[in-house]
């Protein structure tokens, strides 16, 4: 075995190498792009080395730079993940001109599985079966026109170069067949560089089940089961299970052989996978094959306990396979669910930003979170915005589907869109729950797996509305014990009014709509009266911050975040954002407010939103005021950096009192 690993990846896959990588005893180099200096994947692994900057064509992708940093780090292997250049037989061969091992197969397997139609060339002699089609090197009209009459209608043109859908045109009658042969042609040309076509009899439901599979440098080979990832959306895998639902031991034993027989066929090496179409009739056709690790591997991992990763190393390090097909089998069932900084409300348009918060479930022996990202980090924009991947397994698939809608239901993000409550939707959903799903899934219940924005709950309001209640309490509680004049009213928060039932007014915006909630103080807690409804309740915000309560008899525990003005109301499978008034700027005029860096009357700081040397855009508030009981946000005139505040939450602050200094950028 060698004794060092460059990973040539970043995110959750990198974060998983390096794990097996450290547990096999390995030195672990990692590669990192400027935008990823601070990321999980550099802290987890012993060295760290810069590879340029985020764009991926100038730093993950240049094998150059890759194999620079491989002799200087006197790495002796090389991973390449999934993604990146995990593919690309050109870096492989540079690897080995290089003297390094790349973990994955041989040069030639990702050659041969590179072209679609090169690849099912390969299978159909090797007796994997097909669906009926076309896939020559003549491609005339004349041809392609006569090779769709003898498949039948209807068929499918697919781009011979192509992926993930791109390119695949339906056709169902001669009609069509000229203009779908001369549309795809362009666009594979444009999308591909090469206008090879094939055509297919066309399915109309299949089921996407693939074969992991496994070769060592020896001649040996095993399979470990498949995997069912129908449930796709524009060919992005979106929930991946195993075993498949509905899956019997004889079709199993058909599938497997069929994907060993491809593996063999083409001298494989390394972990693979042999994806294939499963129609309503039980007939399987082989679409193609992935030579590399798959990001939905953890499924097999779970049902079989094998870490595929740790094969992949000792095979590539010319060791055996660790187990031979009687060894392995199927315990339980696993799924995973893939979590995206994303939202399927507009059309699963990726959320960039900042990890504000983040938090999951603890993991167990039911429960794996891969992750490459912590609180606090960045959604860039120049990669997949993933966050997570969460794994869980049980003993059936119901059970399994059970632990997967609670743990979603933990799952806390603030600081950007995520597709948790979708996922959650999904495995809700009887007919999936029922196993009866195919490709088409989402695109058929999409009204019910991404219903409209919701209008804020009764007890989301009151969950907001209490946590301002009892931070401020708390600041103040703070501000009075550092207090010279700890019985100063200043400190009381108590809603304290002449002649007036103590009350204090909040003012939400929900979406587009405005809500006023007024919270009447009471001797047990607080009476809201909300937009439609009058509820009890009071609570208190716990050491690691989570708002425990009890609203009208019932207990509830919620996490709730603040950003400046913005709250964000998580419980158990429900998550919303509340926007909180600023009556005072609204009073006093959005300018004024931007432009003074003053008290604008004697108050108290009630929240401090930037630290010192902090750079922030115009507009981002600054300070929070409470004056006359009411919040005046102070924020910044121009860009510019913050470079001193003078006071903490809880401070008193008389009229005009300066509350910080702000340089504004040049030209501001
Ligand atoms: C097909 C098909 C139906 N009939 N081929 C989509 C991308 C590539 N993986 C192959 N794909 C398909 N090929 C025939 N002859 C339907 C699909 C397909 C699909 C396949 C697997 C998973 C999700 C899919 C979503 C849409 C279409």
């Amino acid at each position: 075995m060698f004794d060092s690993l460059l990973i040539a990846n970043r995110g959750e896959i990198a974060c998983r190498i390096i794990r097996s990588a450290r547990q096999n005893g390995l030195r672990t180099i990692a590669v990192y792009s400027d935008a990823d200096c601070n990321s999980r994947h550099v802290a987890l692994a012993d060295e760290a080395w810069n590879i340029g900057p985020a764009p991926a064509a100038e730093s993950y992708l240049l094998i150059d730079r890759l194999l620079q940093v491989a002799q200087q780090s006197g790495a002796e292997a090389i991973h390449p993940g999934y993604g990146f250049l995990a593919e690309n037989a050109d870096f492989a061969e540079a690897c080995a001109a290089a003297g390094l091992i790349f973990v994955g197969p041989p040069v030639a397997a990702i050659r041969a599985m590179g072209s679609k139609s090169a690849a099912k060339e390969i299978m159909q002699q090797a007796g994997v079966p097909l669906v009926p089609g076309y896939h020559g090197e003549a491609q005339d009209l004349e041809t392609l026109r006569s090779a769709a009459v003898e498949i039948g209608f209807p068929l499918l043109v697919k781009a011979s170069a192509g992926g993930g859908g791109k390119g695949m045109r339906v056709v169902r009658d001669a009609t069509e067949i000229d203009t779908a042969i001369e549309g795809a042609r362009r666009e594979a040309a444009s999308s591909f560089g090469n206008d090879q076509l094939l055509l297919e009899r066309y399915l109309e439901q299949p089921r996407h089940v693939e074969i992991q599979v496994f070769a060592d440098s020896l001649g040996n080979a095993v399979h470990l089961f498949e995997r069912d990832c129908s449930v796709q959306r524009r060919h992005q895998k979106v929930l991946e299970e195993a075993p498949a639902p509905g899956m019997t031991a004889e079709l199993r034993q058909k599938m497997g052989t069929a994907a060993l027989t491809a593996t063999q066929t083409i001298g494989y090496v390394g972990a693979g996978t042999v994806e294939f179409l499963l129609d309503t009739d039980g007939a399987f056709y082989f679409m193609e094959m992935n030579t590399r690790l798959q990001v939905e591997h953890p499924v097999t991992e779970m049902i079989t306990g094998q870490d595929l990763v740790a094969w992949q190393l000792q095979v590539a390090a010319g060791q055996p396979l660790p187990c031979a097909q009687k060894d392995l089998s199927i315990r339980g069932h696993a799924i995973e669910a893939r979590i995206y900084a994303e939202d399927p409300t507009r059309d699963f348009l990726p959320s960039i930003g900042h990890l504000q918060h983040l938090n999951f479930p603890d993991e167990n022996t039911h429960l794996r979170i891969d992750t490459g990202v912590r609180q606090g980090d960045e959604v860039s924009i120049h990669y997949d915005p993933m966050i997570a991947k969460l794994i869980v397994w049980d003993e059936d698939r119901s059970a399994a589907l059970r632990r997967l809608r609670r743990a979603l239901e933990q799952v806390e993000v603030v600081g950007v869109t995520t597709n948790v409550n979708f996922l959650g939707a999904v495995a809700a959903h009887p007919e999936f729950n029922a196993g009866n799903f195919d490709t088409g899934f989402i695109e058929q219940h999409r009204d019910l797996l991404i219903p409209a924005p919701a209008p804020a709950s009764d007890q989301t309001l009151v969950l907001a509305c209490l946590h301002l209640l009892l931070s401020r309490d708390a600041d103040a509680q703070q501000a009075a014990t550092a207090s010279t004049d700890p019985f100063t009213p200043w400190h009381q928060t108590g809603g304290w009014r002449l002649n007036g039932d103590n009350h204090h007014c909040f003012n939400f915006t929900d979406g587009e709509s405005d809500l006023q909630i007024t919270v009447h103080y009471r001797p047990q807690g607080y009476l809201f009266e909300l937009p439609s409804a009058k509820l009890n309740a009071n609570g208190q915000i716990n050491a690691s911050g989570r708002l425990l309560t009890t609203i009208d008899g019932q207990q509830l525990n919620a996490q709730v975040i603040r950003c400046g003005m913005e709250l964000s109301i998580l419980t158990a499978g429900t998550s919303h954002k509340l926007t909180l008034h600023d009556p005072y700027a609204d009073a006093f005029g959005h300018e004024e407010a931007v432009g003074s860096l003053t008290a604008p009357m004697p108050g108290k700081v009630i929240a401090v939103l930037v630290e010192n040397g902090g750079w922030v855009k115009r507009g981002t508030p600054l300070v929070i005021l409470e004056a006359m009981k009411m919040e005046h946000t102070i924020a910044a005139p121009t860009d510019g950096t913050v470079t001193q505040m003078y006071y903490k939450a809880g401070a008193l602050v008389d009229d005009g009192a300066p509350l910080l200094t702000f340089e504004a950028d040049e030209g501001n």
